[in-house]
């Protein structure tokens, strides 16, 4: 599921070394033949939840005294651009993804990991959730993206994005707004904001 991590921005942030990425499949750490992982439900319910066992000893193979435990969950507050960048400035975050109905809550108990959501709406997992947290939380790290990206954003920040237009000057009959072909910069700069 996780393909996506090693393509574009942050696969070049992983390739050139800005950013290190490990996956860890819980089935590794299951003690059943089979790799079972997840288990029904103490008085009953539908769906399955998460085996506490694995989830426990897959933490532990990765767990370091500065790391910072993420769970993904929709019980969990919205992620947010300050959390994103706050996050970047952590060495070792661990990203715990739940699938089906969640996880044994005492793995919550244990660990007391943060909890983020991605949004009020119900996924099948929180691994897609996750690639959200390591894609915005990316950006933010030393040379993933362009300096100038990231002073753009924060001259901009609480506004929307303005409009953009590149070649060519006509498309469709449709021409790009005149102040942005004008050269006069501060005209451009007062645009955009307008505009955003
Ligand atoms: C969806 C897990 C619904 C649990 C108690 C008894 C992680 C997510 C997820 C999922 C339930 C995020 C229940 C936005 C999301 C995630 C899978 C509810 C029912 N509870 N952000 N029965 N949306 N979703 N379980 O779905 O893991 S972050």
């Amino acid at each position: 599921m996780f393909a996506p991590l090693f393509e574009s921005i942050v696969g070049r942030a992983v390739s050139s070394g800005k950013i290190e990425i490990n996956i860890i499949d819980i089935r590794e750490f299951s003690k059943d033949k089979h790799k079972k992982c997840d288990d029904a439900p103490f008085g009953g319910g539908a769906g399955m939840v998460m085996m506490a066992q694995p989830i426990y000893d897959a933490i532990k193979s990765v767990l370091k005294e500065d790391s910072k435990l993420i769970y993904l969950s929709p019980k969990g507050s919205i992620f947010s651009q300050s959390q994103a960048v706050e996050l970047s400035k952590e060495d070792h975050l661990i990203l715990l993804c739940g699938h089906y109905e969640g996880i044994d809550e005492r793995i919550i108990e244990i660990f007391n990991p943060i909890q983020i959501s991605i949004g009020d709406y119900v996924l099948t997992g929180g691994e897609l959730p996750a690639m959200v947290v390591v894609d915005a939380v990316s950006r933010y790290v030393s040379g993933v993206i362009s300096k100038d990206s990231l002073e753009e954003e924060s001259h901009t920040s609480g506004l929307l994005e303005y409009p953009q237009y590149t070649r060519p000057n006509v498309f469709m009959g449709l021409e790009v707004p005149p102040v942005l072909l004008s050269g006069n910069h501060e005209e451009i700069r007062k645009f955009r904001r307008q505009a955003a």
